[in-house]
């Protein structure tokens, strides 16, 4: 493998450009992504990008780094396979709401569980993207999509309310259209040890169920006052009707998979061998 010694001016590929549509949230993403890296001083190849499929899915392809676009909500078990055995990669996984909170919904629980070290960035554009229109979990009550011609008759998810009860130890919510905060949490979120959920409202400028306009009108940052340790007042903000808050909801300092896992290897050098166990039968 060649090694590259030089911090690189982006880790944008040079390469491969992105396809999204002008405006798409996304791009405000990868952005900020870069600029995180480039702040944290990483090199290329200490980072390990892993998406699912979507839109947003295309994101690892656009970096220069180690990528890998698995299959349709399964992001986060490949990313955590992959840090389990390169404790040493920033890993970084990244996908949209439908690949997140849908088809791969029931990972996030599992991801929490076993506080595995690694950034989930979610862009939630309230819609399926790629495949043109379909209601995901989040898409707003009432709204005409291609999948409700009638209007979206379940109600939608509260992600970061969910985010709460599994204990994920670094819950934020940002927007795409602020570039400099999304920097200033992707840091957080990275430098975090432990599982980090950066949940990213991204608009879809082609199936318009999240407008830009929408964000402007309902998010506003989370007040100066609020205690990151305060799972209850995250609580209080996550349920609030009027205002959909942004900034660290929630920070918790525990044990990561991989610090417990080193602990399992230890005592599973020291117990007995297979043959040592089978020697007591004879
Ligand atoms: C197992 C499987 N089921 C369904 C699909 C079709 N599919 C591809 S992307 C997608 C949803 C994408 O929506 P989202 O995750 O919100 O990403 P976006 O395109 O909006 O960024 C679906 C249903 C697939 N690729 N694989
Ligand atoms: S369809 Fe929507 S989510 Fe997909 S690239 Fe275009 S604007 Fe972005």
């Amino acid at each position: 493998m060649k090694t590259i010694l030089q911090k690189p001016e982006t880790f944008k590929s040079s390469r491969i450009k992105p396809v999204w549509c002008p405006g798409c949230g996304d791009y405000g993403v990868l952005n900020a992504l870069d600029k995180t890296f480039k702040t944290l001083e990483f090199k290329p190849e200490n980072i390990a990008v892993v998406s699912g499929i979507g839109c947003s899915g295309r994101f690892s392809h656009y970096f220069n780094s180690y990528s890998l676009h698995g299959t349709h909500g399964r992001a986060l078990p490949t990313a955590t396979g992959l840090k389990t055995v390169r404790p040493d990669l920033h890993v970084v996984t990244v996908g949209g709401d439908g690949d997140g909170l849908s088809i791969g919904g029931g990972h996030i629980a599992h991801a929490a569980r076993k506080n595995v070290d690694l950034t989930y960035i979610i862009m939630d554009n309230n819609i399926y993207g790629l495949t043109k229109g379909q209601s995901s979990p989040t898409t707003p009550l009432g709204y005409t999509t291609k999948t409700a011609p009638y209007g979206v008759y379940e109600e939608s998810l509260n992600p970061i309310a969910m985010f709460l009860s599994y204990d994920i130890s670094f819950i934020a919510r940002t927007t795409s259209a602020d570039m400099k905060i999304m920097q200033k949490i992707l840091t957080e979120a990275i430098e975090h040890k432990g599982f980090s959920l950066v949940y990213v409202m991204s608009p879809c400028v082609t199936y318009k169920a999240l407008p830009y306009s929408k964000l402007k009108e309902i998010t506003s940052p989370l007040p100066e006052d609020h205690d990151i340790s305060d799972k209850m007042a995250a609580f209080k903000y996550a349920y609030s009707e009027e205002t959909m808050y942004t900034g660290i909801f929630y920070r918790k300092e525990k044990s990561c998979l991989n610090e417990r896992l080193q602990e399992v290897f230890q005592m599973a050098e020291t117990s007995k061998t297979t043959s040592e166990i089978m020697a007591e039968f004879k």
